[in-house]
């Protein structure tokens, strides 16, 4: 009976200091204006009832994050049962301080950059010249209240800790064996909510860490900091990725041998001095060019562009799992993303030969205009390490015109054009636009063609979105002319990957592909466009492959800078060499063939085609596709994994 009497003093201070942080993370949840729980503690232990005896189903994170804090709490801390009651006061009672300084810390930071500290901010930390406002600006009086229940506990400790003996405890076995079954209770409680979001679909998130807060949004804040310690642990710890010397003597043996061909084109310095813009545009893909429904032209603007532009009709977007950042990523440093997650979230503190560092060099201004929240793709770590001079993000535009996720393109191209007219000419301003988002759907008002009985709903809403876009570009070409930016600049355009319904047989792909061949079908699934316009050339449609990797040694040649001393692995576009595009996934085009690389990667299992003849060929014809496939992600690989341009810098 004493022993019962004991231990529920172990529990009732357990319990007490359980409560008391997750009404502190309900405080952080209540700040940063998320979901902590759809509906009340007692629904939720009635729904958690109701499951366990009569089987009802329960999808807990769609009801918010509580049951999940409670659980990361009691699996974190379930230890303090096992202390006798003098110790388990003091350790609950540092564990409150040291939890409470996390969420206040947590706070602030969200206050101005709507993240979460993680490992790449706190390793990032000294460089990050946009914390503008001190601490003291974001700090509020009313925070104090994380400390609240502290200012009583402590005295309150003190005071019976010294007046009280509390020799008496429960035995060991006891307090062990409760402590035991109280951690079982958070793992479930922790684990069973992600296990059925993984379940529903949700395994995504944990792959690309999209942002911080995303994960925040399923884990909890204790989670979340659980989970970035464990992946900082795995990254840069246990599994860090070696890169040995032999590695390191290959990648640039690859580089030499590539960096000693010189090439030389009719191009070169022709935009010298020139500012740059450059538009990466989402889910925009080449199929949609010059190409009409009804007498209706999709992209009317574009297609008038190409007019006037070097047009590339044969490129292809080389993105894996960090899609958007991928693109961006290859776009700006001529290397390929990783074969998973993305650079801008495992790697944005190591140093690249990369588009904004150079023309920084050259005596450029750089910004980067993207209307969305900063922690996206970690882009507010990755882009002043690339060498952005400014980001300008969401809370820097007037997001009066909303269209899906965010301020619609007509508006962003706008206002970030006005923001350009600020900078220190020559500039570099790069823009990523967002409105033809996935799931392409736009309000009615927007959508302007007449796609009645043309492919499915997807298609549909896919082309409404592509068009509005094409209209925001005419509207931002426009301008630039009435600015005085057009002549000055030269502008590119590309797509940053593909829709998502480019899969075999979809309407998308039947619609978007040209020869009615399996050929034709893989052509046009990963055709992005690429437009660079810029004052004084003369308009081409060059028909020769590539990606994205190869888009800024083709801006380098224009602007008249040797491509020849950076680590790049693109090539130049307007060289008169054979045009070749390699994929994450291990296929390869070229402008005569193209390896279609099985799902196992076994060259013996891919398919070689002919791109005269539109017939397949034997394998080994396409072989030295593989292997240079194979050889070019090896030492993009060991570039990023070890660091080497900085290393190779500094030698
Ligand atoms: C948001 C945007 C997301 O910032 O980049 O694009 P996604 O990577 O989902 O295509
Ligand atoms: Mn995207």
């Amino acid at each position: 009976m004493k022993q019962f009497k004991f231990i529920s003093i172990n529990i009732i201070l357990f319990v007490l200091f359980v409560i008391l942080i997750v009404w502190k993370l309900t405080l952080f949840s209540d700040s940063s204006k998320t979901v902590f729980s759809q509906y009340g503690i007692l629904e939720m232990f009635k729904r958690l009832f109701a499951f366990f005896v009569h089987g009802e189903s329960f999808s807990p994170l769609r009801e918010g994050i509580m049951l999940v804090s409670f659980g990361a709490i009691i699996l974190l801390f379930f230890w303090t049962i096992f202390l006798k009651i003098r110790k388990q006061i003091i350790a609950l009672l540092i564990l409150d301080f040291v939890l409470s300084l996390i969420i206040l810390a947590d706070t602030l930071y969200y206050r101005y950059f709507e993240d979460l500290i993680s490992s790449a901010v706190l390793l990032q930390i000294k460089q990050m010249s946009s914390l503008g406002s001190s601490v003291g600006d974001l700090f509020k009086w009313s925070d104090l209240i994380l400390f609240a229940d502290l200012l009583v506990f402590v005295p309150l400790s003190i005071f019976i800790l010294k007046n009280f003996t509390l020799v008496q405890n429960a035995n060991p076995f006891l307090r062990s064996g409760i402590g035991l079954l109280t951690g079982i209770a958070g793992a479930w409680l922790f684990f069973y909510p992600l296990h059925d979001f993984v379940q529903k679909g949700g395994a995504y998130l944990f792959d690309k860490t999209l942002s911080s807060m995303r994960v925040y949004e399923v884990t909890g804040l204790l989670g979340f900091h659980g989970y970035d310690t464990y992946k900082y642990l795995d990254e840069y710890v246990f599994n860090k990725k070696k890169v040995n010397a032999e590695e390191r003597k290959d990648a640039k043996q690859w580089f030499e041998e590539k960096n000693n061909t010189q090439d030389k084109t009719t191009y070169k310095g022709k935009a010298a001095g020139k500012n740059l813009i450059m538009v990466q545009l989402e889910a925009y893909q080449s199929f949609v060019i010059d190409k009409k429904i009804k007498g209706q032209e999709i992209t009317p603007n574009l297609n008038k562009l190409k007019q006037e532009s070097l047009y590339f009709n044969d490129i292809h977007h080389q993105t894996a799992s960090g899609r958007t950042s991928d693109a961006e990523f290859s776009a700006n440093t001529s290397l390929y993303p990783l074969p998973t997650g993305s650079v801008y979230v495992r790697y944005p503190r190591n140093e690249y030969d990369s588009l904004p560092a150079i023309l920084k060099e050259n005596g450029y201004d750089t910004a980067a205009f993207h209307a969305y929240k900063p922690g996206f793709w970690n882009r507010y770590i990755a882009y002043p390490n690339l060498g952005f001079n400014e980001f300008h993000s969401l809370e820097d535009f007037d997001d009066r015109e909303k269209i899906g996720w965010s301020i619609s393109d007509e508006s962003f191209f706008i206002q970030s054009m006005y923001k350009m007219k600020e900078m220190k000419e020559p500039f570099y301003s790069f823009l990523v636009a967002l409105t033809s988002h996935y799931p392409y759907t736009i309000p009615a008002k927007y959508q302007e063609l007449d796609l009645e009985g043309v492919g499915d709903v997807n298609l549909r809403n896919y082309l409404q979105s592509i068009h509005y876009v094409d209209k925001a570009i005419g509207t931002f070409v426009e301008k630039l002319k009435q600015e005085g930016l057009w002549d000055s600049s030269v502008i590119v355009f590309y797509g940053d990957h593909d829709s998502g319904y480019m899969q075999e047989n979809t309407p998308s792909v039947n619609f978007a592909q040209q020869e009615d061949d399996a050929l034709g079908e893989l052509e046009v699934k990963s055709g992005i466009p690429l437009f660079i316009h810029a004052p004084g050339i003369e308009a081409k449609e060059i028909d020769k492959t590539g990606g994205q990797i190869d888009i800024m040694p083709t801006l380098l040649d224009l602007f008249g800078i040797d491509e020849q001393k950076y680590h790049h692995m693109g090539h130049n576009l307007l060289n008169d060499q054979e045009g070749f595009v390699s994929f994450r996934y291990g296929s390869v085009k070229t402008d005569k063939l193209y390896y279609q690389s099985a799902v196992d990667l076994n060259p013996k299992n891919g398919t070689c085609y002919d791109l005269t003849s539109r017939e397949k060929v034997p394998m080994k014809t396409c072989y030295p596709l593989y292997e240079k496939n194979i050889k070019e992600l090896d030492v993009s690989d060991s570039v990023i994994y070890g660091n080497l341009i900085q290393r190779w810098n500094q030698e």
